[in-house]
């Protein structure tokens, strides 16, 4: 409402004075349509945001996407992020802050290349900030860093956390404290690649190419006590349809690709994610923070772009769903920009779908 109302200000202010002040145009996707939100921040891009809410305010820990040479391909290769930069502010809408780099690839020891999604956790007076990176075998580990401050600087662990691999960590903090990670991502976050447990380099490029059987599932593990490591050997995050079978790998609308979220709303745990090359946010309903989940719909369509990520946070009694698109890049898939739009429930618990233009 408010940048509707912006851009209907500017045209009567110039009607009003004669003036010949360039009018700002709305910003449209290629093909006319126009963005429900604006991007968070303009001075670099981002993408992958996980926010938390951290003593009353709202702490943004997204990727940092830059315009590296190589080429683009299925497995991603052309996302060649090397820091994390944070972003905060007091409540949506607020004046929002980007923050110095937190961490760079440079400062942790066993990362080689592609800071891919991070997130970020906080206990006892210590702020985590979970990363996936290549290591120099080529092969996605996820990493922990910690500091003082949620904005960083983190200092990183000297290894991975053992046992961990594939990409997208999301740490969840339940109402008694206990902590999980959630993981996991197919084609270039190499899920295919690690079903044995240990990381085949020739492994499948995309996934089990098996479309009648289960889809590959993400990953979840109850954290240790000092957040550093994994307390359990990973299970799967089994996604079920309405019938209570597994969701089938050929089912691509509604599998799981990468990007795993968890929320709790009235009791119940939701687990939300991405299905990558169908490009739809979805969610599945579970009673327990391990599953099994049932599938429930979308969250959100297709934006501009190949990939959204997102996160979703209660602040001041509202749910928000922070997400990204290419709207800055003009629909290039490596350049792109974190939003966030409020989300809205059911009276019967599930999630309103939400559009990602407006109609
Ligand atoms: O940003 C790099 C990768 O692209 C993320 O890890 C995935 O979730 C996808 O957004």
């Amino acid at each position: 409402m408010k940048r509707i109302a912006t851009f209907a200000l500017g045209t009567a202010l110039v009607a009003l004075t004669g003036a010949t002040a360039p009018v700002k145009e709305e910003p449209r996707a290629p093909d006319g349509r126009r963005f429900l939100s604006q991007p968070l921040v303009t001075e670099i891009y981002t993408a992958d945001p996980s926010a938390h809410v951290f003593n009353g305010k709202i702490y943004v820990y997204p990727s940092h996407d830059i315009d590296g040479p190589t080429p683009e391909d299925d497995l991603g290769a052309h996302f060649e992020m090397r820091d994390y930069r944070v972003i905060s502010m007091d409540k949506v809408g607020g004046k929002v802050t980007l923050h110095p780099v937190a961490l760079d690839v440079k400062d942790v020891p066993w990362a080689d290349r592609q800071m891919w999604a991070p997130d970020a956790a906080y206990k006892n007076g210590t702020y985590y900030l979970y990363f996936p990176a290549k290591d120099r075998q080529g092969a996605f580990r996820i990493g922990v860093a910690t500091s003082k401050s949620p904005v960083g600087p983190f200092k990183a662990q000297p290894q991975p956390i053992k046992g961990s691999f594939s990409i997208d960590p999301a740490v969840f903090t339940d109402t008694d404290g206990k902590s999980y990670m959630y993981f996991g991502g197919i084609w270039g976050g190499q899920l295919q690649r690690n079903v044995t447990g240990t990381y085949d380099p020739n492994g499948s490029k995309t996934d089990l190419q098996a479309p009648d059987k289960p889809a590959l599932m993400p990953k979840v593990a109850a954290m240790t006590g000092d957040m550093l490591e994994f307390a359990e050997t990973p299970r799967d995050v089994v996604i079920l349809d309405e019938a209570g079978k597994p969701i089938l790998g050929g089912d691509t609308e509604r599998r799981f690709f990468e990007a795993a979220w968890m929320h709790k709303y009235k009791g119940k745990y939701y687990f939300s994610y991405s299905t990558g090359d169908t490009h739809f946010l979805n969610y599945a309903i579970g009673e327990s923070p391990y599953g099994p989940f049932t599938y429930k719909g979308h969250v959100l369509l297709p934006v501009l772009g190949w990939t959204t990520h997102h996160s979703i946070v209660e602040h001041n009694g509202r749910w928000w769903l922070f997400y990204a698109d290419s709207q800055l890049s003009k629909g290039n898939t490596r350049l792109r920009n974190v939003k966030v739009t409020e989300l809205f429930y059911n009276p019967d618990g599930t999630i309103r779908t939400i559009d990602p233009f407006v109609k």
